[in-house]
């Protein structure tokens, strides 16, 4: 493949409500679109996940582009016989940045994948049509507010519900949700707020049945999440730590987790995510698709990864009026429960030229 051009789009999207978790609070989304054109027209596109603040992981929106720019691109248009598959070889020698070095790779394989006629899903392996969604509850001012938001979340359908913790809205807020509705499948995401020290915060939760706690401790902190696991009932799973397949393998090896989260942005693409499902699959590991305030242009992309077989548990794969009123595709809807796993080629959906314009805050070409 030959790319012509390569587009940086910077848009400004405001979130339906705003989100809160233990790292802070996300009012909108600064959204980096990757935009490629190949030398037969097809186009490719990816979003970058990466938050406008350093606060989920070292990436922020602004270093992100940065690094396209500067060190990314130059490595990916000295890359002959380009294929999707050869990305990650060619920005090797660039240390860390995977938001921005996936953004790069899901753009080429969106266009190879058009160009070849593809879905996501048929070249990753998908093997459902349509997959379960959950949804991702920020932390709140009061238990009564919560209680009414996951009330309407349930109505709309959803099939898992995922608390955001933190030391002091721990306890009380899942011992109320699980009291008022009763047996739903429901998971907490503490973002790295606790520490051993804290463990019997969460041992305290060990009754009320969840799933697992998603990243309780540091990123970094393998070994002290296999001890945690030790002191809990409640399973953990890993989303933060898990930067690779490779850490994937060392971190089930040493029992840090019995659960992945797959976040195609943190791990580097849609091909590394793969390989964890992979790697967890051949461990007996259930995985699920996590999220990053997607637009649909990510959105349709994690749809295809959660049709794997590997992911036998609800994924943060929410509608589009989760996040946002107006959608940068056409929008994902929740029908019983699931999101419909795009079958065109590449991502499957087109992003509505109107709407990227009238969002766009700017417009760099890179080639
Ligand atoms: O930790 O899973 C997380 C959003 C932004 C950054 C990190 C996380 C999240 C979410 C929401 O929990 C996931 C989603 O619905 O897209
Ligand atoms: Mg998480």
């Amino acid at each position: 493949m030959k790319l012509i051009s390569v587009e940086l789009l910077r848009l400004a999207i405001p979130l339906v409500s705003p989100f809160r978790t233990s790292f802070g609070v996300q009012t909108s989304r600064q959204v980096l679109v990757v935009k490629v054109t190949t030398a037969d027209g097809v186009v490719g596109w990816a979003e970058c996940v990466a938050l406008t603040d350093p606060v989920y992981s070292s990436e922020y929106v602004d270093g992100a582009a940065h690094v396209i720019e500067h060190h990314l691109m130059p490595r990916l248009l000295a890359t002959g016989n380009l294929t999707a598959a050869r990305v990650a070889g060619a920005l090797h020698t660039v240390k860390g940045h995977r938001m921005a070095k996936a953004a790069i790779e899901t753009a080429v394989l969106d266009a190879e994948l058009r160009t070849a006629s593809t879905s996501f899903a048929t070249h990753l392996g998908g093997v459902v049509d349509r997959v379960p969604a959950g949804v991702s509850v920020g932390i709140m001012d009061s238990v009564p507010e919560l209680l009414s938001t996951v009330e309407g979340y349930l109505a709309e359908g959803y099939v898992r519900i995922k608390l955001k913790i933190q030391p002091g809205w721990d306890y009380e807020p899942v011992k109320a949700v699980r009291e008022r509705f009763g047996d739903i499948l429901l998971q907490t995401d503490p973002n790295t707020a606790y520490t051993l020290g804290d463990w019997k915060l969460l041992a305290a939760l060990d009754p009320f049945d969840l799933l697992f706690h998603e990243q309780p401790m540091d990123e970094e902190d393998l070994r002290g999440h296999a001890e945690l696991s030790k002191l809990l009932k409640t399973p953990i799973c890993l989303d933060e730590s898990i930067v690779s397949a490779k850490v994937a393998a060392d971190a089930i090896a040493m029992g840090a987790c019995s659960v992945i989260n797959v976040k195609p942005g943190r791990v580097g693409g849609y091909l590394e995510s793969r390989r964890i499902h992979d790697v967890a699959q051949a461990n007996g590991i259930p995985v699920w698709c996590g999220g990053m305030l997607e637009t649909g242009i990510g959105r349709a992309a994690n749809a295809a990864l959660a049709s794997l077989p590997g992911f036998t548990l609800p994924g943060d794969i929410s509608a589009s009026n989760r996040y946002y009123s107006q959608d940068l595709t056409p929008p994902f809807v929740l029908e019983d429960g699931h999101i419909t796993v795009p079958t065109a080629p590449g991502i499957g959906v087109d992003p509505l030229p109107e709407v990227i314009e009238g969002l766009l805050v700017s417009r760099q070409q890179l080639l």
